[in-house]
């Protein structure tokens, strides 16, 4: 038996089963866009017999894989989820029915799910089938594990996320720190969990700025490149298809455009004036629940997108690297500096509200 078992040190309680509901749920992460990231425990007797979780959008939802992978010993049994069970005929049959069929016992959710056509009426049809239902355990992971599914289906637009680097006196960067790149860094899991990313055209001219996700298998974003008229040629590095083909070009009107290697199946669009919410209405008829504005290359090409994207209120959330560099430059006090000075050690706590940094000279 390949489910994992808690551990003897683990202390059991409906938190840790939701807790790895939702570990199983981050398995797809990228891939179930529009659709929530679902995962799924069924336990008996304190012991895991089923786990699932929604694959991508279109296929069986997270409960029906618990379900089938526990068989007869559902019966009785408790069914973490770590969103509310669906109760609706979507491009997949209600999960509700699905559990009352299998003769659980218990249900624990982790929180109730915003759409509307869900929104509490699966916790209704469980109860009244006398199943007893607990909501709202583990409530702030399972909603951080959705934030961007939860967004999108409340206000039907993609959640923007800006990201940039900076150094330590606060300018900004092109380079990112070379973890953050690698599987597992952060930059690397950004790109595979947005359905797309907008980033400068001179992001593009070097394989090494060229955004790919490392993590294995992973959902690479659609790149929307934004062509200002200063770099009309656009020479994209030799990629894998599969990646390099996700490029969408946007451009003002009269600015031609000329592409390099690779240029089949990449798409363009052009606009009298490029603004931030123009790209985020094609996001939003794409489907998508997610866009990374990424700040690298010439920081100057985005500055009207992030004027305009400040002013309307077009972001839901920052994402700041701090690399452990003093960097000097025009405006700085540290003007003098002609090298670039490292910190070892760098820390960082929170404070108030505050993020306090520590670094060793
Ligand atoms: C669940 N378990 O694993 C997921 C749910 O088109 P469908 O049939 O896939 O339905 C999509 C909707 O179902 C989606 O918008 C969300 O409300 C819910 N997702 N529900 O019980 C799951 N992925
Ligand atoms: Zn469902």
């Amino acid at each position: 038996d390949i489910k994992q078992q808690p551990k003897q040190e683990d202390k059991i309680d409906d938190s840790y089963y939701i807790r790895r509901c939702v570990e199983l749920a981050r398995k797809a992460i990228g891939y179930t866009s529009p659709n929530p990231m679902v995962g799924c425990v069924i336990v008996k007797d304190g012991k895991i017999v089923g786990e699932g979780f929604h694959p991508k959008a279109g296929q069986p939802h997270a409960e029906v894989f618990a379900l089938r992978d526990a068989g007869d010993l559902a019966e009785n049994a408790t069914a973490y989820v770590s969103l509310e069970p669906c109760n609706h005929y979507g491009r997949t049959p209600p999960c509700t029915e699905a559990l009352i069929k299998a003769k659980v016992r218990n249900v624990v959710i982790g929180m109730v799910d915003p759409n509307p056509i869900v929104a509490s009426t699966g916790v209704k049809k469980l109860q009244d089938a006398g199943i007893e239902v607990t909501v709202g355990v583990e409530e702030e992971v399972c909603r951080s594990l959705n934030e961007a599914y939860i967004h999108h289906m409340l206000t039907g637009k993609p959640f923007v996320t800006l990201r940039y680097s900076m150094s330590l006196e606060g300018h900004l960067l092109n380079q990112l720190g070379e973890e953050a790149v690698e599987c597992g860094g952060y930059y690397s899991k950004l790109l595979q969990e947005n359905d797309a990313i907008i980033l400068s055209s001179s992001a593009l001219a070097e394989k090494s700025y060229f955004p790919i996700s490392k993590e294995p298998g992973a959902n690479q974003p659609l790149k929307i490149v934004l062509l200002k008229s200063s770099n009309s040629l656009i020479q994209i590095p030799a990629l894998k298809d599969n990646v390099a083909s996700k490029l969408l070009i946007i451009s003002e009107k009269d600015k031609s455009l000329e592409t390099q290697n690779g240029s089949e199946g990449i798409q363009s669009l052009s606009f009298d004036v490029v603004s931030l919410l123009e790209i985020l209405e094609h996001c939003k008829h794409q489907g998508f629940c997610s866009v990374l504005l990424d700040l690298r290359g010439n920081n100057m090409d985005f500055e009207d997108l992030l004027k305009e994207g400040f002013e309307q209120n077009l972001f839901q959330k920052v994402v700041v690297e701090v690399l452990p560099f003093l960097c000097g430059g025009e405006e700085s006090a540290l003007k003098y500096l002609d090298l670039k000075v490292k910190a070892k050690k760098l820390t960082s706590f929170i404070s108030g509200s505050s993020v306090l940094l520590e670094g060793y000279f």
